[in-house]
């Protein structure tokens, strides 16, 4: 069985996220969206909040799970018993950091490999915090996030 791993922030969970997701889970077995709990990263949405919203926004995709992790990833993707790291890619300036991320995975461990995935066009210039700059203005996020969650973003956008 081919499972791979789309890690990240998520935070919140957006229509790139999600563009990413459903293409990726065509071509894997399983796919499980990891959404990593950094202690030293100041984030908006808990980790239980964020899973949560990827669960309601994944509900109708079989194949996909939605878990979390701390520490480092490679040992989650052991854990999982997964070899492949999912990564999705905006512009150039992704490029560098993804770029030093994948080496260092594969150095921490040879088995695992990173494959990145193009963003689609119409979501170049979609990210986490671009919806909740947004969001937080008041302003429409309508196209940015699914629609399922979208009420349960704003809200918490509203509030915070
Ligand atoms: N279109 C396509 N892809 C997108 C879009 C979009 N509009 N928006 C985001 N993405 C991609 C990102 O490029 C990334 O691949 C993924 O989606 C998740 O994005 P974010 O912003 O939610 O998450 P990040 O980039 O903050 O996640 C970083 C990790 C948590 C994956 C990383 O820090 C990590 O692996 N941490 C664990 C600790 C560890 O193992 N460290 C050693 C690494 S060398």
């Amino acid at each position: 069985m081919k499972v791979a791993v789309y890690p990240g922030s998520f935070d919140p969970i957006t229509n790139g996220h999600m563009d990413i997701i459903k293409r990726a889970s065509k071509i894997f077995d399983k796919l499980i969206v990891a959404v990593a709990r950094n202690p030293n990263k100041v984030a908006t949405f808990t980790v239980a909040e964020r899973m949560e919203l990827i669960k309601k926004a994944v509900s109708d995709l079989p194949n996909v799970e939605v878990d979390h992790f701390e520490g480092l990833l490679v040992d989650f993707m052991r854990k999982k018993n997964a070899r492949v790291i999912i990564k999705g890619l905006r512009a150039v300036s992704d490029f560098e950091y993804e770029f030093q991320m994948a080496l260092m995975n594969r150095k921490l461990d040879p088995n695992i490999e990173t494959l990145f995935m193009m963003t689609s066009y119409k979501y170049s210039y979609l990210s986490s915090s671009v919806v909740k700059e947004i969001g937080r203005l008041g302003g429409c996020i309508g196209e940015l996030v699914p629609e399922v969650i979208l009420p349960d973003i704003q809200k918490k956008l509203i509030n915070s």
